[in-house]
């Protein structure tokens, strides 16, 4: 079946082509070099309670359309602790969200 074979490996060379075509069009945020990853969405919010310890965050965070989400007050779970290391109840953060966990914070 070598017909197949072809179609087959040219579909896996499309595959293999999208992601460099694929980047999402969030440029709007200075002073992130490295592009987010496909899954990793930003937001913003404000800190309610930390809880270094437990490695969580509760936020009161804006709506985030990506997800469609509501605003709303909620905690997270934080990838490292360090990133709750002098933050303060009541600062307005931005935060890169992987799934429901937060793997970048900061203070605005
Ligand atoms: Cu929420």
């Amino acid at each position: 079946m070598k017909v197949l074979g072809i179609a087959g490996g040219l579909a896996a060379l499309a595959l293999l082509a999208q992601p460099a075509a694929a980047q999402d069009d969030h440029a709007g945020h200075a002073g992130h070099a490295a592009p987010a990853a496909a899954s990793a969405i930003e937001a913003v919010g404000v800190v309610r309670a930390v809880d270094v310890k437990a490695g969580k965050v509760t936020l009161a965070h804006e709506a985030i359309p990506a997800r469609k989400w509501p605003p709303m007050t909620m905690a997270f779970k934080v990838s490292d602790p360090a990133l709750l290391k002098d933050l303060a109840v009541g600062t307005k953060v931005r935060f890169k969200l992987d799934g429901q966990t937060i793997t970048g914070l900061t203070a605005l």
